[in-house]
């Protein structure tokens, strides 16, 4: 693996600067795929992970993004009734589309578009916690303020 970042990372570097944080990223030679793999690289646990997942509305068709702990799985049906309306899981085409990011490496931020954004409350708990940045092997480390911040999600409860 080539030790400068692709362009995919540059890119989030890039939004990272120019929201006024640090562009600084870990690498890690093991894949940080899954919350589970980006947990087990970084030493943490697996709720101060970042997952960013992208759903996309039945009727309108309109992505949504959902930054939830590593630990949790999202309740769509409570996700449909923040957005209004119904939501199913975006397939790996849809993501790549909306961010401009493969699955597996979708960051919180430097997205093709503005996505309507929810922040799982459960990550509120960390100090610390640690999101992608566009590559599957990628990550960086940021505060649970941080996230609100960066990226004006609504914090809200995904259970
Ligand atoms: N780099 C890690 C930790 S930050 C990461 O990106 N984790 S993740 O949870 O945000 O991304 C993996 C998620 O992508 C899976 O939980 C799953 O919801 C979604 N996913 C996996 N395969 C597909 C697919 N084929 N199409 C759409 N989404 C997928």
């Amino acid at each position: 693996m080539s030790k400068e970042p692709g362009s995919s990372v540059k890119k989030v570097q890039q939004a990272l600067k120019s929201l006024g944080f640090s562009d600084e990223i870990v690498v890690f030679p093991d894949s940080t795929r899954t919350a589970l793999e980006a947990a087990q690289a970084v030493g943490c646990s697996v709720g101060q992970i970042v997952k960013s997942l992208v759903f996309r509305g039945a009727q309108s068709h309109k992505p949504a993004l959902a930054l939830v702990s590593g630990a949790n799985r999202v309740n769509e049906t409570r996700l449909g009734l923040l957005l209004g309306e119904e939501i199913e899981k975006a397939d790996a085409d849809f993501v790549r589309q909306h961010t401009g990011f493969a699955v597996g490496g979708v960051p919180p931020v430097g997205h093709a578009e503005r996505l309507a954004t929810f922040i799982d409350r459960d990550l509120l708990r960390y100090d610390e916690i640690w999101a992608a940045t566009g590559s599957p092997h990628t990550v960086f480390r940021l505060t649970p303020g941080d996230l609100q911040s960066m990226t004006g999600g609504e914090v809200v409860t995904l259970q």
